[in-house]
């Protein structure tokens, strides 16, 4: 038989591709899914399989795929200006217009932006900001830098150095030096028999407990994705934001707010440090800044780290890409899109809520120890034991058993350990959510099954 045209990416793939966080010797026995085109909430593969993207691509996709008005921006600026820089006080028509639209966007005093290409070189820059801030304050022992296990702020070094993820640490001598962590509010997972408030003041309590332990006069800033993403969507008691606010103006310690994942509507508000009634004086903001049509981000910053940057010399840092023209058209086109169809409104009064509540509905199957979410972000995590909500040991794999029965049934759904999560396009439908539900609870009972055969293989 002729190889198809899949079978021939596949041996190219395998040949010449390094995939990211990807285990390269299982993903060549087991061949690359090859996905070949999307519209709307739906992908295709190579094998003509129409799949529900649960996921927005990696949490990004906000306005679907194929949406006209995204490329017919991009290709109006590729042909006026494919590209200029930023630097050497020049600026271009979409930077100056996308950062005005942000400033008028964004909560608080974040009046102003610095542009990036993507979520880790937003914490890059977020590293080097807030140093440089507090040197130009005349305070440059403010060095420290405070984030959480399991948070996850991106790739690169510092990136990988805020974020928790031991696994990334454990490659590479991570974390750099004056990057330090506090415990999460993970109540499922590590409050059990706590009341959630109380539990999240504790773990909000934990930052005073660090600041005083390296000395204040060495702490720069706090940072904190507003709801967990990679972590496994984790939401937050109410009572852990406004006690972190308290304990960062206490100390005078800068807070971050990294909004990658939460920017844009995912939580049905523009940015979810509204919801919390948070005033970070930085703020991240990258994938749904463009529906993920094209690497872009930004720091965001407010009046008083704006000012002391403005006045403060020549800040030594940025990217050839920062602000291309081209991502800023089209993150301009997505903002005014979102605008028109009033798509953040939706998520916060009728899509969100809908689909809060057919999620919640997954709550009564067997396998399901909790189910939470906000907005269109949503988790269930998978138990052994519904009445214990003992877990499963984690050779089980339960979590890749029921992700792998997700695309069977034509769904992504990511699995974090044995919590699931979803985080569909903003545009989809109640129609569509059905569909995942109805998917979702198939791939439950099929999970279910698998765990209860005596004979079956770890995958
Ligand atoms: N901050 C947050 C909160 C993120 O979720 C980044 C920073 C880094 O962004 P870039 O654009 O550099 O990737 C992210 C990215 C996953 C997954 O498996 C999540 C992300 C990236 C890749 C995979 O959930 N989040």
């Amino acid at each position: 038989m002729p190889e198809s045209n899949k079978e021939a990416l596949q041996r190219l793939d395998a040949a010449h591709h390094l995939h990211p966080f990807t285990d390269g010797r299982a993903l060549q026995q087991k061949g690359t899914r090859v996905i070949e085109r999307g519209e709307g909430v739906y992908l295709w593969d190579a094998d003509g399989n129409r799949i529900l993207d649960g996921m927005a691509g990696l949490w990004c996709v906000n306005l679907g795929y194929g949406r006209q008005e995204l490329i017919d921006a991009a290709n109006a600026q590729l042909q006026r200006l494919p590209y200029y820089n930023l630097f050497f006080q020049t600026t271009h028509p979409p930077a100056a217009e996308l950062a005005a639209t942000l400033a008028g966007l964004l909560p608080g005093d974040l009046q102003h932006v610095f542009f990036t290409g993507s979520g880790s070189e937003c914490n890059d820059t977020v590293v080097r900001m807030v140093r440089h801030f507090w040197a130009e304050q005349g305070s440059p022992e403010r060095q420290v830098i405070i984030s959480r296990h399991n948070a996850y702020h991106g790739s690169t070094l510092a990136g990988a150095s805020l974020g928790g993820m031991k696994p990334m640490h454990a490659q590479g001598g991570l974390p750099l030096p004056d990057m330090v962590h506090i415990d999460q509010p993970y109540h499922f997972g590590e409050g059990q028999g706590i009341d959630p408030e109380k539990f999240g003041l504790e773990r909000a309590r934990q930052l005073e407990l660090k600041i005083l332990e390296l000395g204040p006069e060495r702490v720069a800033a706090f940072i904190g994705e507003p709801i967990q993403g990679a972590g496994g969507v984790i939401i937050p008691p109410a009572s852990y934001w406004p006690e972190i606010q308290r304990i960062c103006k206490k100390y005078d310690i800068l807070l971050v707010a990294d909004e990658v994942i939460c920017g844009f509507g995912r939580t049905g508000h523009w940015f979810a440090s509204e919801y919390y009634g948070l005033e970070p004086d930085l703020l991240c903001m990258a994938k749904g800044m463009t529906s993920g049509y094209i690497p872009l981000g930004a720091v965001a910053v407010g009046r008083r780290v704006a000012e002391t940057l403005i006045n403060g010399g020549e800040f030594f840092h940025g990217f050839t890409y920062s602000g291309h023209p081209v991502a800023c058209a089209v993150a301009q086109a997505c903002i005014e899109v979102m605008q028109k169809e009033h798509i953040v409104e939706r998520v916060r009064d009728d899509i969100g809520p809908y689909l809060q509540q057919r999620w919640a509905s997954l709550g009564d199957h067997p396998l399901v120890g909790e189910t939470r979410g906000l907005g269109l972000l949503a988790a269930l995590e998978l138990v052994a034991d519904k009445t214990t909500l003992a877990p499963f040991p984690t050779d089980a794999g339960a979590g890749i058993i029921c992700r792998e029965h997700c695309f069977e049934q034509g769904l992504v759904m990511r699995a974090v350990g044995d919590t699931m999560i979803i985080s569909p396009p903003l545009v989809i439908s109640r129609e569509q959510v059905d569909e995942l539900i109805h998917k979702a609870r198939q791939a439950l009972d099929l999970t279910l099954s698998t765990l209860e055969q005596p004979t079956r293989k770890a995958p």
